[in-house]
Protein backbone atom coordinates (compact mmCIF):
# COMPACT_ATOMS: atom_id res chain seq x y z
CA UNK A 1 0.00 0.00 0.00
CA UNK A 2 1.13 3.36 -1.48
CA UNK A 3 -0.14 6.68 1.18
CA UNK A 4 1.07 10.49 0.49
CA UNK A 5 -0.38 12.72 3.33
CA UNK A 6 -0.15 16.45 1.67
CA UNK A 7 0.30 18.82 4.54
CA UNK A 8 1.66 22.42 5.22
CA UNK A 9 3.15 20.56 8.38
CA UNK A 10 5.54 17.86 7.36
CA UNK A 11 7.44 18.07 10.24
CA UNK A 12 4.25 16.80 12.28
CA UNK A 13 3.44 14.18 10.24
CA UNK A 14 6.80 12.25 9.79
CA UNK A 15 8.41 11.55 13.40
CA UNK A 16 4.80 9.85 14.10
CA UNK A 17 5.42 7.62 10.96
CA UNK A 18 8.97 6.71 12.11
CA UNK A 19 7.44 4.91 15.65
CA UNK A 20 5.94 1.61 16.57
CA UNK A 21 3.83 -0.72 14.09
CA UNK A 22 3.46 1.52 11.44
CA UNK A 23 7.57 2.58 11.49
CA UNK A 24 8.34 -0.87 11.57
CA UNK A 25 5.39 -1.83 8.44
CA UNK A 26 7.86 1.03 6.40
CA UNK A 27 10.99 -0.17 7.04
CA UNK A 28 9.81 -4.06 5.87
CA UNK A 29 8.41 -2.53 2.88
CA UNK A 30 4.99 -3.44 3.44
CA UNK A 31 3.43 -0.02 3.17
CA UNK A 32 5.45 2.97 1.55
CA UNK A 33 3.99 6.06 3.26
CA UNK A 34 5.16 9.87 2.97
CA UNK A 35 4.49 13.29 4.33
CA UNK A 36 5.04 15.49 0.95
CA UNK A 37 4.90 19.50 1.84
CA UNK A 38 2.17 21.30 0.21
CA UNK A 39 4.54 24.08 -0.54
CA UNK A 40 6.45 22.21 -2.80
CA UNK A 41 3.75 22.28 -4.80
CA UNK A 42 3.47 26.05 -5.03
CA UNK A 43 4.67 28.11 -7.84
CA UNK A 44 5.69 31.49 -6.41
CA UNK A 45 8.40 32.62 -4.63
CA UNK A 46 6.50 33.33 -1.15
CA UNK A 47 5.49 29.64 -1.47
CA UNK A 48 1.62 30.79 -0.41
CA UNK A 49 -1.23 28.09 0.19
CA UNK A 50 -4.11 30.40 1.60
CA UNK A 51 -5.94 33.41 0.33
CA UNK A 52 -9.07 35.23 1.96
CA UNK A 53 -12.64 33.72 1.66
CA UNK A 54 -14.86 34.99 -1.24
CA UNK A 55 -17.79 36.68 0.44
CA UNK A 56 -16.18 37.76 3.60
CA UNK A 57 -15.92 36.10 6.99
CA UNK A 58 -13.21 35.09 9.12
CA UNK A 59 -9.99 33.05 8.81
CA UNK A 60 -8.38 31.84 5.54
CA UNK A 61 -8.76 28.90 2.91
CA UNK A 62 -6.52 26.33 1.21
CA UNK A 63 -6.09 27.77 -2.24
CA UNK A 64 -6.77 25.57 -5.05
CA UNK A 65 -3.92 25.74 -7.30
CA UNK A 66 -0.94 23.86 -5.07
CA UNK A 67 -3.50 21.29 -4.17
CA UNK A 68 -4.27 20.89 -7.51
CA UNK A 69 -0.66 20.40 -8.89
CA UNK A 70 0.04 18.10 -5.58
CA UNK A 71 -2.23 15.56 -6.44
CA UNK A 72 -1.37 16.05 -10.03
CA UNK A 73 2.45 14.88 -9.85
CA UNK A 74 1.67 12.78 -6.62
CA UNK A 75 -0.83 10.84 -9.29
CA UNK A 76 1.70 10.82 -12.00
CA UNK A 77 5.03 9.68 -10.08
CA UNK A 78 2.57 6.97 -8.25
CA UNK A 79 -0.07 6.08 -10.24
CA UNK A 80 -3.63 6.79 -9.84
CA UNK A 81 -5.22 6.85 -6.40
CA UNK A 82 -7.94 4.96 -5.45
CA UNK A 83 -8.47 7.30 -2.79
CA UNK A 84 -8.16 10.59 -2.05
CA UNK A 85 -9.26 11.61 1.58
CA UNK A 86 -9.61 15.06 2.91
CA UNK A 87 -9.66 15.26 6.54
CA UNK A 88 -12.15 18.07 7.46
CA UNK A 89 -14.72 18.80 10.61
CA UNK A 90 -17.41 18.51 7.93
CA UNK A 91 -16.65 14.84 6.95
CA UNK A 92 -18.55 12.03 7.76
CA UNK A 93 -17.20 10.25 11.23
CA UNK A 94 -14.48 7.59 10.87
CA UNK A 95 -14.87 4.14 11.86
CA UNK A 96 -13.54 0.87 12.07
CA UNK A 97 -15.45 0.06 8.72
CA UNK A 98 -14.15 2.85 7.12
CA UNK A 99 -10.73 1.80 8.14
CA UNK A 100 -10.98 -1.84 6.66
CA UNK A 101 -12.69 -0.23 3.52
CA UNK A 102 -9.29 1.77 3.00
CA UNK A 103 -6.73 -0.83 4.33
CA UNK A 104 -8.02 -2.68 0.70
CA UNK A 105 -7.01 -0.18 -1.49
CA UNK A 106 -3.43 0.09 -3.09
CA UNK A 107 -2.87 4.45 -3.30
CA UNK A 108 -4.22 6.53 -0.79
CA UNK A 109 -3.67 10.31 -0.83
CA UNK A 110 -4.71 11.96 2.32
CA UNK A 111 -4.91 16.21 2.20
CA UNK A 112 -4.79 17.57 5.82
CA UNK A 113 -7.16 20.07 5.94
CA UNK A 114 -6.10 23.72 7.30
CA UNK A 115 -7.62 27.17 8.05
CA UNK A 116 -11.01 27.57 7.74
CA UNK A 117 -10.83 25.08 5.09
CA UNK A 118 -9.80 23.63 1.72
CA UNK A 119 -11.60 25.85 -1.65
CA UNK A 120 -14.46 23.94 -2.61
CA UNK A 121 -13.33 22.77 -6.09
CA UNK A 122 -10.60 20.59 -4.45
CA UNK A 123 -13.43 18.79 -2.55
CA UNK A 124 -15.45 18.39 -5.46
CA UNK A 125 -13.11 17.69 -8.36
CA UNK A 126 -10.47 16.04 -6.63
CA UNK A 127 -11.62 14.11 -3.07
CA UNK A 128 -13.32 10.90 -2.94
CA UNK A 129 -14.10 10.70 0.64
CA UNK A 130 -14.29 13.64 3.64
CA UNK A 131 -13.36 12.56 6.32
CA UNK A 132 -13.74 13.87 10.24
CA UNK A 133 -12.43 11.38 13.45
CA UNK A 134 -14.72 13.23 15.87
CA UNK A 135 -17.42 15.95 17.13
CA UNK A 136 -14.44 18.50 17.92
CA UNK A 137 -12.33 21.09 16.53
CA UNK A 138 -8.86 20.34 16.06
CA UNK A 139 -6.44 23.26 14.90
CA UNK A 140 -6.11 21.21 11.65
CA UNK A 141 -6.16 17.87 10.06
CA UNK A 142 -2.49 16.65 10.56
CA UNK A 143 -3.50 14.56 13.45
CA UNK A 144 -6.68 13.45 12.10
CA UNK A 145 -4.91 12.22 8.98
CA UNK A 146 -2.02 10.37 11.13
CA UNK A 147 -5.28 8.82 13.14
CA UNK A 148 -6.67 7.26 9.92
CA UNK A 149 -3.14 6.11 8.61
CA UNK A 150 -2.59 4.70 11.30
CA UNK A 151 -5.89 2.75 11.58
CA UNK A 152 -5.68 1.71 7.65
CA UNK A 153 -2.07 0.53 8.10
CA UNK A 154 -2.39 -2.06 11.24
CA UNK A 155 -5.26 -3.70 8.96
CA UNK A 156 -2.66 -4.19 5.86
CA UNK A 157 -2.28 -8.35 6.10
CA UNK A 158 1.56 -8.89 7.51
CA UNK A 159 1.47 -5.37 9.89
CA UNK A 160 0.46 -6.50 12.87
CA UNK A 161 1.77 -9.85 12.84
CA UNK A 162 -0.94 -11.44 15.09
CA UNK A 163 -3.62 -12.51 12.81
CA UNK A 164 -5.95 -13.54 16.08
CA UNK A 165 -4.88 -10.00 17.91
CA UNK A 166 -6.59 -7.84 15.08
CA UNK A 167 -9.63 -9.96 14.44
CA UNK A 168 -10.15 -9.73 18.47
CA UNK A 169 -9.85 -5.68 18.15
CA UNK A 170 -12.25 -3.73 20.22
CA UNK A 171 -15.03 -3.09 17.04
CA UNK A 172 -13.92 -5.93 14.99
CA UNK A 173 -17.17 -7.84 16.04
CA UNK A 174 -18.77 -4.44 17.25
CA UNK A 175 -17.86 -4.29 21.37
CA UNK A 176 -15.54 -3.03 23.24
CA UNK A 177 -12.52 -5.50 24.29
CA UNK A 178 -12.36 -7.29 27.67
CA UNK A 179 -10.04 -6.75 30.70
CA UNK A 180 -6.65 -7.69 30.46
CA UNK A 181 -4.25 -8.22 33.23
CA UNK A 182 -1.01 -9.73 33.92
CA UNK A 183 1.55 -10.33 36.76
CA UNK A 184 1.69 -10.20 39.69
CA UNK A 185 -1.22 -12.35 40.52
CA UNK A 186 -2.07 -9.93 43.72
CA UNK A 187 -1.15 -6.06 43.41
CA UNK A 188 -1.48 -4.05 46.35
CA UNK A 189 -4.55 -5.97 47.44
CA UNK A 190 -6.01 -5.72 44.30
CA UNK A 191 -6.48 -9.57 42.40
CA UNK A 192 -6.66 -11.03 39.19
CA UNK A 193 -10.04 -12.73 38.49
CA UNK A 194 -9.99 -16.40 39.34
CA UNK A 195 -11.65 -17.35 36.44
CA UNK A 196 -8.62 -16.05 34.27
CA UNK A 197 -6.13 -18.13 37.02
CA UNK A 198 -8.61 -21.16 36.40
CA UNK A 199 -7.12 -22.91 33.27
CA UNK A 200 -10.62 -23.28 31.99
CA UNK A 201 -10.20 -22.37 28.61
CA UNK A 202 -14.16 -22.24 28.26
CA UNK A 203 -15.17 -20.74 31.37
CA UNK A 204 -12.67 -18.11 30.71
CA UNK A 205 -14.22 -17.27 26.76
CA UNK A 206 -17.35 -17.26 28.31
CA UNK A 207 -16.31 -14.64 30.86
CA UNK A 208 -14.31 -11.80 28.50
CA UNK A 209 -17.51 -12.18 26.51
CA UNK A 210 -20.12 -11.34 29.09
CA UNK A 211 -17.31 -8.72 29.95
CA UNK A 212 -17.37 -7.26 26.89
CA UNK A 213 -21.32 -7.11 26.86
CA UNK A 214 -21.19 -5.70 30.09
CA UNK A 215 -19.04 -2.86 29.25
CA UNK A 216 -20.46 -1.75 25.93
CA UNK A 217 -23.70 -1.90 27.41
CA UNK A 218 -22.45 0.49 30.46
CA UNK A 219 -20.00 2.62 28.53
CA UNK A 220 -21.06 2.43 24.46
CA UNK A 221 -24.80 1.67 24.57
CA UNK A 222 -25.14 2.50 21.12
CA UNK A 223 -23.00 -0.21 19.81
CA UNK A 224 -25.26 -2.55 21.20
CA UNK A 225 -27.88 -2.23 18.40
CA UNK A 226 -25.17 -2.74 16.04
CA UNK A 227 -22.99 -5.63 17.22
CA UNK A 228 -22.74 -8.64 15.48
CA UNK A 229 -24.71 -10.39 18.78
CA UNK A 230 -26.60 -13.49 19.30
CA UNK A 231 -30.43 -12.39 20.04
CA UNK A 232 -29.75 -13.88 23.20
CA UNK A 233 -26.58 -12.29 24.47
CA UNK A 234 -28.25 -9.20 22.98
CA UNK A 235 -31.23 -9.73 26.57
CA UNK A 236 -28.84 -10.84 28.99
CA UNK A 237 -29.32 -9.44 32.14
CA UNK A 238 -31.63 -6.80 31.15
CL1 LIG B 1 -10.50 15.73 10.24
N1 LIG B 1 -10.01 18.16 11.17
C1 LIG B 1 -10.14 19.12 12.10
N2 LIG B 1 -9.56 20.31 11.88
N3 LIG B 1 -10.81 18.97 13.23
C2 LIG B 1 -11.37 17.77 13.42
C3 LIG B 1 -11.29 16.72 12.51
C4 LIG B 1 -10.59 16.96 11.37
N4 LIG B 1 -11.96 15.67 12.98
C5 LIG B 1 -12.44 16.05 14.15
N5 LIG B 1 -12.10 17.31 14.42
Amino acid sequence: MVVDIVTIFPQMIEPALAEGVVGRARTSGLVDVRARDLRDYTSDRHRVVDDMPFGGGPGMVMKPEPLFRAIEEISAERGAPTAVILTTPQGRCFSHAEAVRFSRMERLIVICGRYEGVDERVAEALVTDEISIGDYVLTGGELAALVVVDAVVRLVPGVVGDDASVAADSFADGLLDYPHYTRPAEFRGMKVPDVLLSGHHAEIARWRRDEQLRRTKARRPDLIGRADLLRRERHEGD
